[in-house]
């Protein structure tokens, strides 16, 4: 707009009304201000528990003594849980696995910070948040072991089908919190993204709609600092990704991921939000991937081991059993009834997970459509005939 086309506006306007113009403008922007203000995160990511095991002042309370303690469990049992499924990768039991060693304070701070009724959406990395929810860890690797299905009936645990494509299981999330509102359920949605997926235009997508329709949904991004290889520097410009938020009218929230308090007390916060009325919420956590992307990757090429090292400091078991000792919630006895129960746990992953069993490769293409197409019937018979054909050679 030029300055002559607003002067000729200005006259036309009779004075009272320019003046009651202005003045709502006035509001309207005192209002936007203090929304703005509201929706933006802290400069420096929120802690309750600090790398040393102490309590962070000024941040807000801790979670009850037994929530701790429920994290503490389920975090030893899913790092346990996490190094099994690596080992059964080199056993060649599993395909691939995605390890989350490192991120446990975001896996299970997000699981256990839901209630029943909610429904998680997970990527290909977050199979501890599964197992926090009490999924049965040989259905939650039943797909990495070559399965054509997801392992577990989605709708009995309310956790979406793992996703592998970047950040679709964002749209999911807002398609069906919605959807649960429209029909006056009281569900939210928690999906689960890392940076990478951040920048993928889904979720994008998925962040305006959540804003639009105020949909109970929260999204907690676990920046554990890489794409694969791609270190987070090169593949967004954004200070902060908890900042992609405010630009959809989403509150915006920056934790530090490596604390498993206020990863719960931040999600807990957020769900209940959402479940009042109160709308989407971002949450960025910053982390670390302490293992490489998969068994397919490399890290030493795109990653120092003094920065890795680094990361080892600030592990978020330690953290947690640090001030869980310094608070008297945590003892010798206690300590070792958990790992024994982590010990138990895994063994009884890697017992059942010796056992071959015989998969039907034709049961690939049965329940793709009600009537299969030509091209699938096809295909099916293309693959029989190589299985057969490989059965004579
Ligand atoms: C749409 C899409 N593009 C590319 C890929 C290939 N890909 C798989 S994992 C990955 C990196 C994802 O990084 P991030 O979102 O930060 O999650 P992380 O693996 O670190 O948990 C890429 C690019 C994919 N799976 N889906």
């Amino acid at each position: 707009m030029n300055g002559r086309r607003s002067d000729e506006t200005v006259e036309q306007v009779r004075p009272g009304t320019a003046h009651r113009e202005r003045d709502a403008a006035v509001t309207t922007a005192a209002t936007d201000a203090a929304r703005i203000e509201g929706l933006l995160p802290s400069q420096t990511p929120l802690q309750l528990i600090d790398p040393q095991g102490r309590p962070t002042a000024g941040h807000g309370a801790l979670p009850p003594p037994e929530a701790l303690r429920r994290l503490y469990r389920d975090m030893v049992v899913g790092r346990r849980f996490d190094t099994q499924a690596t080992a059964l990768t080199k056993q060649g039991r599993l395909a691939v696995y995605p390890s989350s060693r490192g991120q446990e304070a975001c896996e299970v701070g997000a699981a256990l910070a839901m209630r029943e009724q909610d429904w998680l959406f997970p990527t290909y990395r977050d199979s501890v948040a599964i197992v926090s929810r009490s999924v049965d860890p040989i259905e939650v690797l039943c797909l990495l072991r070559g399965e054509w299905h997801c392992g577990y009936d989605p709708y009995e645990h309310r956790v979406a089908p793992q996703c592998t494509p970047l950040a679709t299981n964002t749209l999911h999330a807002v398609g069906l919190a919605h959807a649960a509102r429209l029909k006056g359920e009281d569900t939210i949605a928690v999906v689960l993204l890392g940076d990478g997926a951040s920048s993928e235009g889904d979720t994008h997508e998925a962040l305006n709609f959540a804003g639009v329709w105020n949909a109970p949904v929260v999204f907690l991004v676990q920046n554990n600092g890489y794409a694969i290889s791609v270190p987070l520097a090169k593949q967004t410009a954004a200070p902060s990704l908890a900042y992609k938020g405010i630009g959809y009218g989403v509150r915006s929230v920056l934790i530090d991921g490596n604390d498993p308090a206020v990863v719960y007390a931040s999600v807990r916060e957020a769900v209940e939000g959402a479940a009042a009325g109160g709308g989407p919420t971002l949450i960025e956590a910053i982390t670390y991937r302490m293992e490489a992307h998969t068994n397919a990757d490399d890290a030493s090429r795109y990653r120092a081991d003094a920065e890795v090292q680094r990361w080892l400091a600030r592990d978020p078991l330690t953290r947690l059993e640090t001030y869980l000792r310094e608070h008297d919630l945590l003892d010798d006895e206690r300590a070792a009834a958990v790992q024994a129960e982590a010990e138990e746990f895994a063994a009884s992953v890697r017992e059942r997970m010796n056992q071959d069993d015989e998969l039907d490769p034709a049961e690939l293409f049965e329940h793709v459509y009600a009537r299969p197409t030509a091209q699938l019937v096809a295909q099916r018979q293309e693959l029989l005939a190589e299985l057969g054909n490989q059965e004579d050679a």
